[in-house]
């Protein structure tokens, strides 16, 4: 194997060149050979300034994220950056791509930074749940004071090289040849006998001691309600550069990072920063994707425009197809919008807009997508409506395209069936609004060919997508446990608690929203449809919450309605007496005597109910892999990040716990409690959903 670390000799100047794909992260082979080879180098009386560098896409990226909640190995990075900082020699960082967190922090540590014009940098720790960990919180306001250092550290944005250049984080920015560039800066600093300029010693960035602290003063107040612990030890490192010595300081930022690292926010976090990469790796990823230049979308509603202009951002020639001139004006104007949006909020140039615009046609004839490599019908959620549709584009496509449903829960394989192509079709469902939401659910049929799902694999990256597989089943992996969620938040209420108190746990326990504000922003009436066309089949023997029935035919149909699970004054929700007076006449037509709930066990039970679930997808082969099931949850349903998604937090909570509490809530609906098949063997085996992720 090349060593991850090597030291080259250009005359006086020896160059220290990382080389450890992909990203060059700092584990200990890395952070052993800049120690070495600064070593070598220090020893060297012929070397008389040294340059740091990298190979491959990046400048390294950061600490090794796998290497955390792990034994810690010597070197740790801290101390290799205070050994390039202190180094006699002057030492140069030439960064490219993107230095991020440790990467970064050791830049900060050479003496001078040169970058590539591409690149950017940054300390995103944050978003990991922890701090900058290698001297980046004291480093980093010594250079550019509190109120910038600040904003990187707590938003964790990356700075292009630019900018960080006009900020003072970098010395020199070039367009091409950073090697030559850097070898270059550091001849003319051995030609002048520059001294070190170490950072630790630098304070451009304190000199107004007053702002400096009425930065860190109004960082604190804006983190003050912040849940997470993270940002606000940011800014208490912060201070501590400039109330404290060099030295103490690292020591403050060394106790916070390490009472970070330990949490199980940090945990939470650093589990979904893996699973999102994880979910990437299906078996049909292997095979290669059909090229899509063009992409047909088949109805024109919020979804489908969303599709579309999603599709027309990402650079494909779209065609909206619409039954008639009024519905396709319709769609074709939702489009508009979304992009007049883009213009205004400056996320997209007017002349990208009109470029974007060029690109696409709107249809009424279903002949004229006969050109399309890609189709995708966003028609009404109803089967007869998507197989015509389906059957449609079956026959003027050509052969090869890619037929997609994007059903949130109808059976794929019956609709791929009404086709003469089912291994052309697949799933492809989007989350509303669908330019916003990062989350596609890929559904594989039975017959769909790998080639097809790696089509949509190859659409989710380029329209920034995270893409999870899912097998097919009512609901797929997100809605199927979507529906065991609200339906123990209908128990509950039943049982005693109010939709008030259920949506209050859940918002405590993370969620943006607890369930039943949801349900009434989305509207109730698609749910109650779809109850009514099951209603024929329906186990009696079940039990079944009829409260939403009564909401809707008393046409509370959510905030569109000014009225649903609560009554609005605009869009503030107000508890509305006539609602617990519904549930209060529900329970009494059960004879339900209601009973009282803490929170916290109604923030359990509805965890509980979402990870048996899960269990149960995992179980019959829905999912590849648990942490998929947690990516659903982390990017269509914004289940909070910190807690890594409802498999993640079972495995806090005990596999063995989890069997007990679904067995302990029995009682509330035994059909609908029952443990998940595979948890006996996963107790008797000691084994955690966390061990069932690799691969
Ligand atoms: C830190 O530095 C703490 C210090 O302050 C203190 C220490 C004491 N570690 O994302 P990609 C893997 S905290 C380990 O698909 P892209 C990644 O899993 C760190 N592995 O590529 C994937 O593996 P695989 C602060 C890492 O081009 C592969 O590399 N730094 C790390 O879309 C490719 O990644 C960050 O938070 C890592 N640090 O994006 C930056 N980074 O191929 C985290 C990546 O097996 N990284 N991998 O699935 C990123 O934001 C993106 O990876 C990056 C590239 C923008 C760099």
């Amino acid at each position: 194997m090349a060593e991850a670390v090597r030291l080259e000799r250009e005359d006086e100047v020896a160059v220290l060149v990382i080389d450890s794909p992909p990203v060059n992260a700092l584990g200990l082979a890395v952070r052993a050979g800049l120690a070495d080879g600064l070593a070598a180098a220090l020893a060297d009386d012929g070397v008389k300034a040294i340059v740091i560098r990298a190979e491959g896409r990046t400048f390294p990226a950061g600490a090794d994220i796998s290497e955390f909640g792990k034994p810690p190995q010597d070197p740790w990075l801290p101390e290799v950056c205070n050994r390039i900082e202190a180094s006699p020699k002057p030492v140069v960082a030439a960064v490219h791509g993107t230095a991020l967190g440790g990467g970064f922090e050791v830049a900060l540590s050479a003496h001078w930074r040169i970058a590539l014009a591409s690149a950017k940098v940054g300390l995103p720790e944050v978003t990991l749940g922890i701090l900058p960990g290698a001297g980046g919180t004291q480093r980093t306001p010594r250079l550019i004071g509190a109120e910038q250092a600040l904003d990187m550290m707590i938003s964790g944005k990356p700075v292009p090289a630019a900018k960080a250049l006009a900020m003072g984080l970098l010395d020199e920015v070039v367009d091409d040849d950073l090697p030559g560039a850097a070898l270059r800066l550091a001849r003319r600093l051995i030609a002048e006998g520059a001294a070190p300029r170490p950072t630790r010693d630098r304070r451009d960035g304190m000199r107004d001691a007053v702002a400096y602290e009425q930065a860190v003063a109004a960082a604190r107040k804006a983190q003050g309600a912040n849940r997470l612990p993270g940002p606000r030890r940011i800014v208490d490192c912060v201070e501590a550069a400039l109330l404290l010595p060099f030295d103490q300081g690292l020591h403050f930022e060394r106790t916070a990072f390490q009472e970070l690292v330990a949490s199980p926010e940090a945990a939470g976090l650093r589990h979904a920063f893996f699973s999102e990469r994880r979910a990437a790796k299906m078996p049909e990823a292997a095979s290669p994707a059909r090229p899509v230049a063009h992409v047909a979308v088949v109805g024109g509603g919020l979804m489908g425009a969303g599709i579309a202009y999603a599709c027309l951002s990402a650079g494909y020639n779209v065609s909206l197809m619409e039954r008639d001139r009024e519905g396709l004006a319709r769609g074709l104007e939702r489009i508009a919008k979304l992009q007049e949006s883009a213009v205004a909020k400056g996320r997209m140039s007017a002349a990208q807009r009109e470029a974007d615009w060029a690109r696409l046609s709107g249809v009424m004839d279903m002949a004229q997508l006969a050109g399309a490599d890609l189709a995708i019908e966003a028609v009404f959620e109803d089967f007869d409506v998507k197989a015509d549709v389906l059957r449609g584009l079956d026959a003027v496509l050509k052969p090869g395209a890619v037929l997609a449903t994007n059903t949130s829960y109808l059976d794929v394989d019956a609709l791929a069936a009404v086709t003469a192509r089912p291994a052309d079709v697949v799933g492809l469902h989007f989350f509303s609004p669908a330019h916003v939401m990062r989350l596609l659910e890929i559904v594989v049929g039975k017959a769909t060919a790998p080639d097809a799902v790696a089509t949509g694999l190859a659409l989710a990256k380029k329209l920034g997508k995270v893409a999870v597989r899912s097998g097919v089943c009512d609901g797929f992996i997100g809605n199927r446990i979507l529906t065991a969620y609200r339906q123990v938040a209908e128990f509950l209420v039943e049982d005693g608690a109010t939709p008030a108190q259920v949506d209050r746990a859940m918002r405590a326990f993370g969620m943006p929203l607890g369930p039943f504000e949801v349900s009434d922003m989305a509207g109730l009436q698609i749910a109650w449809a779809r109850r009514k066309r099951l209603a024929a089949t329906r186990d009696p023997a079940k039990r079944y919450v009829a409260v939403a029935d009564r909401l809707c035919e008393a046409g509370r149909f959510g905030q569109s309605t000014g009225k649903g699970w609560y009554r609005y004054d605009g869009r503030k929700a107000v508890e509305d007496p006539e609602v617990l007076a519904i549930i209060e006449a529900e329970r009494a037509a059960k004879g339900i005597t209601p009973r009282s709930f803490a929170d916290a066990e109604i923030s359990t039970r509805l965890m509980v109910a979402m990870a048996n679930e899960g269990a149960r997808i995992l179980a019959e082969g829905i999912a590849l892999r648990p942490s998929d099931i947690d990516v659903v949850k982390l990017f269509g349903y914004g289940f909070p990040r910190w807690e890594g998604g409802p498999m993640h937090w079972a495995d806090g909570f005990g596999i063995l716990q989890l069997k007990n509490a679904v067995q302990d809530y029995a009682e509330q609906a035994p059909d609908f409690w029952q443990p998940a098949p595979n948890l006996d063997a996963m107790i008797l085996n000691g084994t955690r959903f966390a061990d069932l992720n690799e691969g």
